[in-house]
């Protein structure tokens, strides 16, 4: 791919570059509750610092989700034991937009721990020693090809498979805004090297358990139109919420033509909600989650909430004033 195309400052990539083969030993994170991209970017870049002959272990603040048990390197993705007795001498920190959201794994921090982050959220703060971050990137996981490109490590099947798989957990199927001309281009390359597209397809987008079905058809139930038909509000209580996985349940809300931001109310806790946003075009719905001490991207966003369930029935109209 031609260089000027990198959506990277060149001077970072260089710096990432040194970071990585000037050490020996590796811990590689992402946010808690790590999604595809954080798995899929963390395994492979696991194996292509393998490939250069360093140690490297995947350990997270917690389990990785069961849906991604079908990439290879998933089983020996590690959580976070407390009070490690060994600080970490590099960490690689990827998709994770501060560094408090790498949970536990913070323990594995030392006053000599060399941090690396590797990023596409705009709301980055940038704290790592090394940042490798530019929101023009569809994925970390992209950020990850462009670093094994530059490092000239060929790629494997199995890492081609766990890039592939964070691109299009990111892009929704090459679907939102952030998927650019690069992405394809590099997507391309990941099956040219052996991703097997249907499969990692089928494996991300129908992968629905019983339980989780159950709860989407109670947010559904739950759905309701604010603001001339453009805010959905979806919610579901602590005992729905209990009662299986609800990731996916805001995206729902955007199906209906009219709405521009869909919300979905999860009451994680009694009282307690997790907030995630979605918008369609024109908000920019990582501006209201900031507002409320969360963040994330333009499109899709999260933040949480407390109080009853009528009072944050209330807030659409007024998170969303102007649309
Ligand atoms: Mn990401």
């Amino acid at each position: 791919m031609p260089r000027k195309k990198l959506p990277l400052d060149l001077a970072a990539l260089q710096e990432a570059l040194a970071f990585l083969r000037g050490g020996r030993r590796f811990i590689l994170t992402s946010h808690v509750n790590c999604d595809g991209d954080g798995i899929g970017g963390c395994l492979a870049l696991q194996g292509i610092l393998r490939r250069l002959g360093k140690r490297a272990a995947v350990v997270f603040a917690d389990p990785p989700g069961e849906q991604y048990n079908f990439l290879e390197g998933w089983q020996s993705i590690e959580v976070a034991a407390p009070a490690p007795a060994e600080k970490a001498a590099r960490l690689i920190v990827l998709d994770c937009p501060s560094l408090g959201r790498i949970g536990r794994v913070q323990e594995h921090l030392g006053p000599r721990t060399r941090i690396l982050d590797i990023d596409h959220h705009k709301d980055s703060q940038l704290f790592g020693h090394v940042n490798l971050v530019t929101p023009r990137a569809s994925s970390s996981s992209e950020l990850v090809y462009h670093l094994a490109t530059a490092l000239g490590v060929p790629l494997s099947p199995t890492m081609a498979e766990q890039l592939y798989l964070g691109i299009l957990f990111d892009t929704g199927g090459f679907r939102y805004s952030l998927t650019t001309p690069t992405t394809f281009s590099v997507a391309a390359e990941l099956v040219r090297c052996g991703a097997r597209l249907d499969f990692v397809a089928d494996r991300l987008f129908n992968n629905k358990s019983l339980p989780a079905l159950k709860v989407l058809g109670k947010a559904l139930d739950s759905l309701a139109l604010y603001c001339g038909g453009q805010v959905a509000v979806l919610h579901l209580s602590h005992a729905q919420v209990s009662a299986g996985d609800s990731d996916e349940v805001v995206n729902f809300g955007l199906m209906i033509q009219s709405v521009e931001v869909s919300i979905a109310l999860k009451e994680e806790q009694p009282r307690k909600y997790r907030v995630s946003l979605r918008s369609r075009q024109r908000v920019d719905v990582s501006r209201v989650a900031a507002a409320f001490g969360g963040g994330g991207h333009t499109r899709a966003s999260g933040c949480r909430l407390e109080g009853t369930a009528s009072t944050i029935r209330c807030l659409p109209p007024i998170l969303f004033p102007g649309i």
